[in-house]
């Protein structure tokens, strides 16, 4: 509370995800996970479902996680931090309470258990670090994975597009709802220190980066984080009290201050891509659905520009 985070040198020190944890080199889940907890701090409780978050913690007895963690059946992140989260107020203990998800286990699976809390309006913060498919158990395709992309359930890419989880939330009546990624740790620090300081459903979406996943080299992550954003494949915004704005480099693109850059900047690198790269027809469908996004984005932008009177 009254944390304040403007440069880098007010990071917080402590670390609450320890070395010893074995997510792959260059795991965007890692790295958003460290930076959650550096923010919420010690006094924060954990939820995980099945995903490799509950695979990189450690061996039992051993865990790279400083804070009180469970482990939850798949479906149930959301429902158990709602009970958690109960329990502690009986017992009169404010705590952070957080679910920490893969994008199986909340755009798919753990949905009901999500969308329920949020209908309830439980005091959770809800993290979903979107990999964009079900990596734990050998990369197979989720509602999360974007259009084109190679899964071992999609051989040939995705023929659907990505489901927007942002907007369902907003839907659901959530307090705040926001997209981050650690390639813009300020972005990324404000906007969690935000989600503490409210009350209620606060649901953040986390673009993540899997080397092994997406086939590329793990030096190049917080590179493909920054290009995701700057060619305009992942859109940073959030909505609060009623009013929805771009922040960051998204900001900057959608008021004209910054061109996007060529999508190919982004997909090349990636070997799951690589249909879509080869195919003008599949590159023109994923052009046209990034624009898509936003030009959504931009009307809900237009529309809920300030609080709605009354
Ligand atoms: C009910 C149930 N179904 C399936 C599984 C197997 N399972 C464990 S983790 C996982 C994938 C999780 O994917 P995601 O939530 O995206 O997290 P990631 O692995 O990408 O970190 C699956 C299918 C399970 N543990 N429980
Ligand atoms: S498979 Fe992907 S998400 Fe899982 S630990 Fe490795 S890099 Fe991270
Ligand atoms: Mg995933």
């Amino acid at each position: 509370m009254g944390k304040e985070i403007k440069t880098v040198k007010d990071i917080p020190l402590q670390e609450l995800l320890l070395p010893g944890h074995v997510a792959c080199a260059g795991c965007g889940m890692a790295i958003s996970v460290r930076h959650v907890l550096k923010i919420l701090g010690g006094n924060t409780v954990v939820t995980v479902p099945a995903c490799c978050l509950s695979v990189i913690q450690g061996l039992f007895p051993k865990t790279a996680v400083a804070v009180p963690l469970k482990n939850v059946p798949f479906a149930s992140a959301a429902a158990v931090a709602s009970g958690l989260k109960a329990g502690f107020r009986l017992q009169g203990k404010e705590l952070n309470v957080v679910a920490i998800a893969g994008d199986g286990g909340t755009y798919d699976i753990g949905l009901q258990a999500l969308s329920g809390a949020v209908e309830r309006g439980e005091d959770i913060i809800y993290f979903c670090y979107d990999n964009q498919a079900y990596m734990n158990t050998g990369i197979q395709r989720s509602g999360a994975t974007p259009y084109g992309a190679w899964t071992t359930t999609t051989p040939k890419g995705k023929k659907e597009r990505r489901k927007d989880l942002g907007l369902m939330m907003i839907a659901n009546g959530a307090t705040y709802v926001a997209t981050v990624n650690p390639s813009f740790p300020m972005d990324f620090y404000g906007k969690f220190l935000k989600a503490e300081e409210k009350k209620g459903p606060r649901v953040l979406i986390g673009y993540s980066v899997c080397p092994p996943g997406w086939r590329y080299t793990p030096e190049l992550s917080i590179e493909l984080g920054k290009l995701a954003v700057q060619t305009g494949a992942w859109i940073l915004w959030e909505f609060e009290e009623g009013v929805f704005r771009f922040t960051g480099y998204s900001k900057r693109l959608a008021e004209g201050k910054a061109k996007r850059k060529p999508i190919e900047l982004y997909l090349e690198p990636q070997g799951r891509f690589r249909n879509v790269l080869r195919d003008p027809e599949k590159l023109k469908a994923l052009k046209r659905g990034i624009n898509e996004r936003w030009r959504v984005y931009r009307k809900i932008a237009e529309v809920y520009s300030s609080s709605t009177p009354g």
